[in-house]
Formats: C-alpha cells, structure tokens, sequence
C-alpha cells in the first residue's frame, strides 16, 4: 500500500469515531441564529448562520467590541442588509467575501441599510462596528438563499444535501459553501447494520495498516467514512478505501471554525 506525505496521524483517529456516530445517529436542522454569542470579535469566532426572516439581536457591549456573523450562499443572490439600533448610536457593517476581503459596507448612512448583490457561492462574513455610541442593535440579512447547498468552490464530492439513503438516520447534512471535499467511491449513502460503537487511539508514529483492516474495516462493514482534516489535501482517500472496502470515504476540509460548528462536520 503506497502512503502518502498527506496524511497526519492524528486524523485517523477521529474520523473513525465520527464515522460511528454519523452513520449510528440522526441529523436535526442546524439552527439559524437569533442573536449573537460572544466572544465574536475575530473573523474566524464568527456567529451563525444568519439566515433571512430572522433577525438577529446584538449588542455592541463596549467601545472596543465588534461583532462577527456568517452564512452560506448557494447562488447569485440580492441581500438586503440592515441594522437597526438606537438613534444616538452610529454603528457599520461591513461584507467580507469567500476569499476574505471587504465585498461590500455601509458605513455613511443612519440606518444602515442597502442593498448588495453577491454572485460568488460561499462563505460570506458580516462585521458589525461602532463609530459611536454602544448597545443593542438589530441585524437583518433578506435574500439569502434557502438551504446553501452548493459550493462552486468546493473539488469534488457532492455538496449538497440527500436522503440519507433511507438508512433512518434522516437527511444528509448539507455541505456549508466554501467547504472543500474530496469524495471517493459511491455518492450516494449506504446503509450498514453496527452493533456496537468503537474507538481506535493510534499516534506517535506512521499508521497502522493493521488496525484499519482488522480493528475498523470490520465494524464498518462496507459503509461511508468521512475524514476531518484541517490541513493537507485527499491522501486518506484511496488509502482507506483500499483498507477498509469502503463505500466511500470524503475528506472535508475543516480549516474554519465555521465549518467545525457546521452540521456538516458535526
Ligand atoms: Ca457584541
Ligand atoms: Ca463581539
């Protein structure tokens, strides 16, 4: 079996209890936020998703807080932004791109609120800011469309959501926009009968090919492994698949926090 330099150690280790865990439990709908949680004041802390009809209500709690927001879009799109707050206070938001830069801003009128069209699928950030005055506000996002199951960013793999193969675990989580994936062998899901969890430590050194087809390919039987990586590229896909007689395996690139927190990855 030919290994490649990709492929940190440590990553085996959870992805096989992950693997357990998605094909052993349902998925219930990742809830759009109503109101911010701090701390939120680094692009990568980022709140969310924000998702259209539901505002979120924020406070700006002192002169150095920012607050940070994120949703996925799935396709060109008109957003509506606004913030409403109280009228001695002047506070901006400003629209961060995929690739992290500014994209948009409102930051010269009171309210803030205009209109941005945004064509790019991804991961979009909001940053809310003071110029004056602190306290409560409230954050609007119209337009975002439902579901961000797509991702023109994203190599290979399915991003969007399914059926979950009629396996009762409900349906498939849909990939966040922005998220990279590497998918190996069949798309759709299969289901497999597990009787009984199991958890595989390995570190310290170079895998274990041993362990994979004795200890894991057995409990799997056949089915969907997923790799969470935060780093590197594919290197476990056709690994694993040549050791465990997987399904699949799809690597997901979990190199945001965003995308940890997203039901994707959990
Ligand atoms: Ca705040
Ligand atoms: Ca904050």
């Amino acid at each position: 079996m030919q290994k490649t330099s990709s492929r940190p150690l440590t990553a085996a280790i959870p992805h096989w209890v992950l693997t357990l865990l998605l094909l052993g439990a349902g998925q219930g709908a990742f809830a759009c936020i109503s109101s911010e949680s701090e701390s939120n004041d680094a692009e990568s802390d980022a709140d969310g998703p924000v998702c259209s009809e539901q505002t979120v209500n924020g406070n700006i709690a002192n002169r150095r807080d920012q607050d940070w927001y994120y949703f996925n879009i799935n396709q060109a799109a008109s957003l509506n932004i606004s913030l409403d707050h109280a009228s001695g206070d002047d506070f901006d938001w400003h629209l961060y791109d995929p690739s992290q830069k500014l994209y948009s801003a409102e930051t010269g009128n009171r309210p803030e609120a205009a209109s941005v069209n945004v064509g790019g699928a991804g991961l979009y950030t909001l940053k809310i800011t003071r110029y004056s005055g602190t306290g409560y506000y409230a954050l609007d996002v119209d337009g975002i469309p439902s579901g961000g199951t797509s991702s023109s960013s994203s190599s290979g793999g399915s991003s969007s959501g399914g059926s979950g193969g009629g396996c009762s675990v409900g349906s498939r989580p849909s990939k966040p926009g922005g998220l990279t994936s590497y998918l190996s062998g069949s798309q759709a899901d299969v289901c497999v009968s597990q009787n009984d969890p199991g958890v595989l430590v390995m570190g310290g050194g170079s895998d274990v090919d041993d362990a994979f087809t004795r200890r894991v390919k057995p409990r799997i039987g056949g089915g969907d492994v997923v790799v969470l990586r935060t780093s590197g590229s594919d290197g476990y896909n056709d690994y694993l698949m040549g050791l465990l007689d997987a399904d699949s395996v799809e690597t997901l690139m979990v190199d945001w926090t965003q995308f940890a927190n997203s039901e994707k990855a959990t």
